[in-house]
């Protein structure tokens, strides 16, 4: 047996003993998706973890997707097997600062993206994801919002949104605003029959050279749904897992060089194996904190 295959078996045993299911995020490494129980996108995952029977959720992603699991899951064990899997977008906000944007303009709803603290949730009228921010903002009917962290997913939502007048904070994901309109332009060339599927997390000018502006979870059903053969994929390398088994007849195509979460990537199997053995990593999110934070995902989820 391989290391992989010997530790994948153990850590199926361990989740059993411990009663515990095993989520992985889209962009981990193939191996841990293939020991989870669900690979998803942050809030589908989430789902899953208010869903489940389970008492124990190992959530092989980043420190504020585990938060977000526990903030609906509250009365069970949400660990993360690698407490250093932050995200870096996610630290360009923190809950004060953003109490603080909030009071200088008084009666302006603050739209966050998941992708942010429990601590900055709670200072939010609602969430929204890359997959339902669009349809969020609409559905809100505001003349102005304001939108945090994410200045690239602000722009996506003030560009959809003409008459939105969308007040962006400067924050950023590194893995996705580093892309340059060059790498797609030089993807094009070497595959001209596919399709570009580019997350808005991505700069504008990158944005508008894509055939479509999707979340990975879209990303994947436009894959399977859509008559062509052919993509290029730029968001985080390893959708390309979940996209060739969701979709295994056509072919994905990455950018050069391309797109890694360094965050993403920390998450081993031998962590979760660990994870498992120990109980460790667990996530807590502060009693004070959480019903607030609760509410604006609530709001989200009513809406979108
Ligand atoms: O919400 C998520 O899971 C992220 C970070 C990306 C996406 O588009 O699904
Ligand atoms: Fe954060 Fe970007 Fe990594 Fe997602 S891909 S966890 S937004 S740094």
């Amino acid at each position: 047996m391989s290391d992989a295959a010997g530790l994948s078996a153990e850590i199926r045993e361990l989740a059993a003993e411990r009663g515990a299911v095993i989520l992985a995020h889209n962009y981990q490494r193939a191996e841990v998706q293939d020991v989870a129980d669900f690979v998803g996108d942050s809030l589908g995952l989430s789902r899953q973890a208010a869903a489940t029977d389970a008492g124990t959720i190992v959530f092989a992603g980043v420190h504020f997707m585990a938060e977000t699991a526990k903030i609906l899951a509250p009365d069970k064990t949400v660990l993360l097997p690698e407490p250093r899997a932050g995200c870096p977008m996610a630290d360009m906000i923190t809950g004060p600062a953003l109490a603080s944007w909030r009071s200088a303009h008084p009666g302006v709803p603050v739209v966050t993206y998941v992708n942010s603290s429990a601590a900055v949730k709670a200072e939010s009228d609602v969430c929204v994801t890359s997959a339902n921010a669009v349809a969020v903002v609409r559905a809100l009917g505001a003349e102005r919002i304001l939108f945090a962290p994410d200045r690239n997913l602000g722009s996506w939502v003030a560009r959809s949104l003409p008459d939105v007048d969308v007040q962006l904070w400067d924050g950023w994901c590194p893995t996705h605003d580093e892309v340059t309109v060059e790498q797609v332009r030089a993807a094009r060339a070497e595959h001209p029959d596919a399709l570009v599927m580019a997350h808005p997390e991505c700069r504008p000018p990158v944005v508008d050279l894509a055939d479509a502006v999707l979340s990975t979870s879209q990303m994947l059903v436009f894959a399977a749904e859509n008559p062509a053969e052919e993509f290029i994929v730029v968001t985080e390398a390893g959708l390309l897992h979940g996209l060739r088994r969701a979709a295994p007849d056509k072919r994905y195509f990455e950018l050069a060089p391309g797109m890694l979460c360094p965050n993403m990537k920390i998450t081993t199997l031998t962590k979760v194996r660990d994870c498992l053995a120990l109980g460790s990593g667990e996530v807590f999110v502060d009693a004070e904190v959480r019903p607030r934070a609760l509410l604006a995902v609530e709001r989200m989820v009513a809406i979108g």
